[in-house]
């Protein structure tokens, strides 16, 4: 922990929306009277029926129950689109910027609603009604957006595949989701490469259990001759053009799910998180107005993907919710070059940009180079997400991107969250490198011991939320036994966010990771069972045990423990191989960067594999490996400690 602050600059308390009274007293009206708080806040959506009600959650163990405005109505695409084309049409929705630097595009409101409403329109026409699930698997390109969006206007529930899963984590989703339609492209390009995704989606569509799936809709970038299914297959540019520009928006329940997003859980395969249409908008729209200060005029940059939460809520429906001007970039940090993220920020002139410690950690193992030939002096406010910010990156950072000129909005949340939830406001609060400070309106936090003691003051603990937020998820897709078993069932009452975090004498929550058998690879989320599983699948690969290890850029790798099944021959290739299997299975952020064979795995007696000792192996800590008495056969532990120092 470093005792660096940075205090509020003066410009930034007299130009935000809220300097640190107005933060606290916010805060203290958003816990004291939540009903008062955000029945006042949702006044910022277009209810075309207003609520009566606007909360009714209980965590109650055997009853887990979240609603908000839950006899209102709404559509979350006219909130993102039609309200906005119609007061500010020729204002700028949306600057694209290509993977390929000399590629960009500029789409304006009125513009998105005409796209929007065709898109939807074909979905119509082709069968899609309320309620049914389409899978969107596209590139960084605005038709992404468009798609989300026309799914939320006929109130078909989306679920945003990331460009880089195979084609099984595409079946997996289609037939937990039964899908009724895919949109795709027939290739996405990101770093120079070309990501062949209707390959993957025909590949996926060939696993047993997939037929809910009648059409696929494929955007012809490149215009290649990919194999066509007939019947099935259509081609966007045809369909779009003969679908109507106008298209009524279908009344949602503030409840009605707006979409489903897979994420990786500490068992099991990935689950469905469900997030509202009411609630969820409203949250997202909230924290991207208060969290980045969005004013008028700005040009906002959130560098993740949209297959994830964070492009989800801030690159798509809290800007846009805003009617602020969002920034889609195809490509990476590192293409062509490192400076690339400077670049566009000139190019753009950016206001607010928001990306990922491991993108900085990329770039700062690059030094001075990625703030060459930019003077990014266009940027106000920084922001982090997606795992702790360490503070040599959060000061590389600071310098280098920011010019020592703009505070960075170190935002702690998770896909369950819908919206950022401990977080700085930038004319409200003072920061701390690697701190992300103060609980954003209306949330709760609370640290509680391994027996469920709350515990006070300065202190370690694991990291709970007391009472609802709007932006909460509703459950898991079709198992909400699920849901209550994976955040309620720890902790009786309390949602169990599975991360621990210190708290500090000035009350700043410090995140120090999970606490389960969840990795931070990069920023993604994977499960070890995920991996494991797909591990045991190889013919080579009789048991194998997962577990996460400190990596200089990525945050943690992923080390593999594999016992090998009776008379395989341990090679490099077969190891290679291995690697490959995974990279198939799941994707290419799932592979393993250190492989280690073994003859025995560490297991209690009752054969149970005991991860922290591999966990300390793998970070080479052999002096603190705890007690080890309770295993059926220690010497296992010296045979992996051995082999590891020789690696
Ligand atoms: C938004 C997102 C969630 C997990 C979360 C935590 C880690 C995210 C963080 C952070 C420290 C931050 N995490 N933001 N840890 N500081 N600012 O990333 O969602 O992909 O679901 O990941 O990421 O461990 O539990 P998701």
């Amino acid at each position: 922990m470093s005792d660096d602050i940075f205090p509020v600059s003066e410009a930034l308390k007299q130009s935000s929306y809220a300097d640190n009274q107005r933060y606290l007293s916010l805060y203290q009206q958003s816990i004291d009277d939540p009903d008062g708080f955000w029945g006042e806040q949702a006044k910022r959506l277009s209810w075309s029926k207003p609520f009566s009600k606007v909360r009714n959650a209980r965590f109650t163990p055997g009853d887990i129950s979240i609603k908000w405005f839950e006899d209102g109505e709404l559509n979350a695409c006219v909130n993102c689109v039609d309200r906005h084309a119609k007061a500010t049409p020729d204002k700028v929705a949306i600057i694209w910027e290509g993977d390929d630097p000399t590629q960009d595009k500029k789409i304006t409101y009125a513009e998105l609603l005409e796209q929007v409403s065709r898109l939807a329109n074909v979905m119509r026409e082709q069968g899609v009604q309320k309620g049914d699930r389409v899978i969107i698997y596209m590139p960084m390109i605005p038709e992404a957006a468009y798609s989300m969006l026309a799914c939320a206007r006929i109130g078909a529930v989306h679920s945003v595949i990331f460009g880089g899963f195979s084609p099984n984590a595409i079946a997996d989703r289609v037939i937990d989701s039964k899908a009724k339609m895919i949109l795709t492209a027939d290739v996405g390009h990101r770093g120079g490469n070309l990501i062949q995704l209707k390959q993957n989606v025909d590949k996926a569509l060939e696993r047993d259990g997939t037929d809910s799936v009648e059409k696929v809709l494929v955007l012809k970038e490149a215009g290649n001759d990919n194999p066509w299914s007939k019947g099935r297959d259509l081609c966007w540019q045809d369909e779009l053009a003969k679908a109507s520009a106008e298209c009524a928006a279908e009344a949602m329940n503030a409840e009605d799910p707006l979409f489903i997003l897979y994420t990786s859980g500490s068992t099991g395969t990935p689950k469905g998180v469900v997030h509202s249409t009411g609630g969820y908008l409203l949250y997202a729209a909230l924290t991207h107005h208060y969290v980045f200060d969005y004013h008028e005029g700005d040009i906002y940059w959130c560098a993740a993907d949209v297959g994830w939460i964070t492009g989800h809520s801030y690159i798509v429906y809290g800007p846009l919710a805003n009617g602020a001007t969002t920034l889609i970039f195809e490509g990476v940090p590192t293409y062509p070059d490192v400076r690339r993220i400077g670049q566009v920020v000139d190019k753009h002139q950016v206001n607010i940009l928001y990306t990922a410690p491991t993108a900085i950690r990329a770039l700062m193992a690059k030094g001075d180079l990625p703030a060459q030939d930019s003077t990014r002096s266009s940027l106000r406010i920084l922001g982090s997400v997606g795992e702790p910010i360490n503070p040599e990156a959060w000061h590389w950072y600071h310098d280098k991107i920011g010019n020592k000129q703009c505070p960075i909005m170190d935002t702690w949340w998770q896909t369950e969250t819908g919206g950022v939830m401990i977080t700085p406001l930038p004319g409200a609060t003072d920061l701390k490198p690697g701190s992300a400070t103060r609980p954003f309106f209306g949330i709760q936090p609370a640290l509680l011991d391994a027996d469920g003691n709350t515990l006070e003051g300065a202190v370690d603990g694991n990291l709970v939320i007391c009472q609802s937020w709007p932006g909460q998820m509703r459950t898991v897709w079709g198992d909400h036994e699920r849901f209550e078993q994976t955040y309620f069932s720890t902790y009786k009452n309390y949602y169990f966010t599975g991360d621990g975090a210190r708290r500090d004498d000035d009350g700043y929550f410090w995140i120090t990771g999970r606490v389960d058998d969840v990795l931070n690879v990069s920023g993604h989320r994977l499960g070890t069972a995920e991996i494991e599983s797909s591990l045991v699948a190889h013919p080579a690969v009789a048991e194998a045990a997962v577990v996460g290890y400190p990596h200089d850029i990525k945050g943690q790798g992923i080390y593999v423990y594999l016992l090998p099944t009776d008379g395989t021959e341990i090679t490099e290739e077969l190891t290679k191989q291995v690697r490959q299997w995974v990279k198939d299975d799941i994707s290419p952020i799932a592979a393993p960067d250190l492989i280690q064979w073994t003859h025995g795995l560490p297991k209690t007696r009752s054969g149970k594999i005991m991860r922290r000792i591999l966990r300390k192996i793998a970070a080479n800590e052999y002096e603190q490996l705890g007690d080890t008495s309770t295993l059926a056969d220690p010497s296992v532990v010296d045979a992996l400690i051995d082999n590891r120092k020789n690696r």
